[in-house]
């Protein structure tokens, strides 16, 4: 029976960086998830007729949200919803399965790397037909519309079962539940040499993966395990719980602990990697070496004639601001096209529809190519697995050789977390208007040469957005502020540091970034604003 239900609408349903991010306790107030959801289908001028993908990682309040945007989703006239089995899939997946249904729209619940359970977070990401999450422009007027919204339809049905595939009715909606691994694994085994990879695990290679409970935990057995022969037990911590067993799935050196560990072990696998709680992230490790995500895609980027998927050529890269310039000097040796966007990987959407790129990253630990509009963990592990298996390369080797042609971007991201909000957007603002002041200025070493907020204009749509402030220096160093979109707690600031080097690779990075960190801190007032002397993650 269809239900309209009256509603007060709340007013912090604005989307950060990447969907709407909240506290698990947040979203479980009355119609909290409704209020959200039906906002979206009002402002997109209804669902009627239309398809949508839905899943989650599989956190606290996964099943409870789906069985509610189901039932608002048929009860307002959506004609199919094809959702992962037992309530779970990938963003990578969704996005895939998104495209290839030509679906209108899709929901992934996930607060991404953000730590699940009753007191963790919980999340709503909302893509579009293009696979890619919804533009600023769509979300401003969705949280626009909750403001106001006075009431939501929903069936009053009995929960569907998400364990049992195929068709079944919801009112007059059909649901496809779907197994979310196999168009996934399908996807991989066209892009990568799987047979190479294979032959790489038979002749005794040694790799470690870190799930952390999450969502990747199915997709890294079976494509890692199951298809291409890495022993059982390669994958840790595989079985996808809703508090992610207590881990922070956060694929990074402090979060994957256990990974990090046996990576700087004496008896290290050859190569350990990670993904985190939506398998959109990725984390790259050799024996005893760490991999940073903005090295990651620079050396993808040079390697991408080994793979078959992208033997034709690519169009371009991009990169977001923040994340070092070690990939723009790739582009430039390969001439291929380099675009700088903002923070947000819906940012890159436009320029790979257009065919201007076909891989990107951000130094958040994400990496992609256009085989969907959304970044994807595994699929990185598998390029650097399939490049290692071609080249007989360690995973350090690959990365000195990059460094030897190319030069070393020490870079590195420092965050203040938990900062009062009004104080973080004084701080912000204080800085933006200082900035034009500050060229010729000399900080310690380092003398501005130039300093502004970053604006992207994007070459196809046309619209403007402005995405942190940019201090450069004369000998090539650069100071990136910007303040996260992601977290649940007051604000973040993120101090993205980077120094670049032609001849000594092996300077220790803390060290070397170290003087630049405090240039930061001096420039932009932290330790008096924030009461923060030092950051409190160093990634
Ligand atoms: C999201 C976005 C990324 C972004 C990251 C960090 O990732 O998709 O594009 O780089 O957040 O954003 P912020 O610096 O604003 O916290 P995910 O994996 O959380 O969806």
């Amino acid at each position: 029976m269809l239900k309209i239900v009256p509603t007060t609408p709340y007013d912090d349903q604005k989307m950060g960086t990447a969907g709407l991010r909240k506290k698990s306790k947040t979203v479980e107030q009355p119609n909290y998830v409704e209020n959200f959801v039906q906002s979206i289908f009002d402002t997109i001028g209804g669902v009627e007729g239309k398809t949508f993908v839905l899943g989650g990682d599989g956190r606290y309040f996964n099943k409870i949200a789906i069985q509610k945007i189901m039932k608002m989703a048929a009860a307002n006239g959506m004609k199919k919803l094809i959702v992962g089995q037992d309530g779970l899939i990938s963003t990578p997946t969704s996005s895939r399965v998104l495209l290839d249904n030509k679906a209108d729209g899709g929901f992934v619940l996930t607060a991404s790397h953000n730590p699940g359970g009753k007191n963790g977070d919980f999340g709503i990401k909302y893509a579009t037909a293009t696979g890619g999450q919804c533009p600023t422009a769509v979300s401003d007027k969705i949280y626009e519309n909750s403001k106001n919204i006075r009431e939501y339809k929903i069936l009053d049905a009995p929960d569907v079962d998400l364990s049992r595939l195929g068709t079944q009715k919801l009112g007059n909606m059909e649901i496809e539940v779907i197994d979310y691994l196999t168009p996934y694994v399908e996807m991989m085994e066209e892009i990568f040499d799987f047979a190479a990879i294979k032959k790489l695990f038979a002749g005794g290679f040694r790799f470690v993966f870190d799930a952390f409970n999450a969502v990747t935990g199915p997709y890294a057995k079976k494509i890692f395990e199951d298809i291409l022969g890495a022993p059982q037990g390669s994958v840790l911590n595989a079985v996808p719980m809703e508090d992610f067993g207590g881990l922070h799935p956060d694929p990074n050196l402090i979060y994957a602990k256990q990974l990090v560990d046996i990576m700087y072990s004496d008896n290290a696998p050859d190569m350990g990697a990670a993904n985190d709680g939506d398998g959109d992230r990725n984390m790259i490790l050799g024996k005893k070496f760490f991999v940073t995500p903005s090295d990651s895609l620079a050396i993808l980027t040079d390697n991408y004639r080994l793979i078959p998927g992208y033997k034709n050529g690519i169009f371009g890269v991009a990169k977001s601001a923040a994340t070092s310039t070690a990939v723009s000097r790739v582009a430039k040796a390969l001439g291929i096209g380099y675009y700088e966007v903002p923070t947000g990987w819906k940012y890159f959407c436009n320029l790979m529809d257009s065919h201007r790129i076909t891989f990107c990253g951000e130094e958040s630990f994400g990496t992609g190519s256009s085989h969907i509009r959304e970044k994807d963990g595994i699929w990185a592990v598998l390029f650097w697995l399939n490049i290692i298996a071609v080249t007989g390369k360690s995973v350090e080797q690959i990365t000195r050789e990059h460094w030897a042609k190319y030069g070393r971007s020490y870079y590195m991201r420092n965050d203040y977390d938990g900062i009062d909000v009004a104080v973080a957007n004084k701080l912000m603002a204080d800085l933006e208007a200082k900035l034009p002041t500050l060229a010729g200025q000399t900080f310690g070493d380092f003398t501005v040469r130039s300093a502004g907020a970053f604006i992207y204009n994007d070459p196809v749509d046309g619209s403007s957005t402005k995405n942190g402030l940019v201090v450069y220096f004369t000998d090539n160093s650069r100071i990136v502020y910007r303040l996260s979109g992601t977290g649940t707690n007051g604000a973040t600031l993120r101090v993205y540091l980077e120094r670049f080097e032609t001849q000594d690779f092996d300077k220790n990075m803390l060290e070397f970034l170290e003087p630049l960190a405090e240039v930061a801190r001096q420039i932009a007032e932290i330790g008096m604003r924030t009461g923060k002397t030092k950051a409190d993650v160093l990634t």
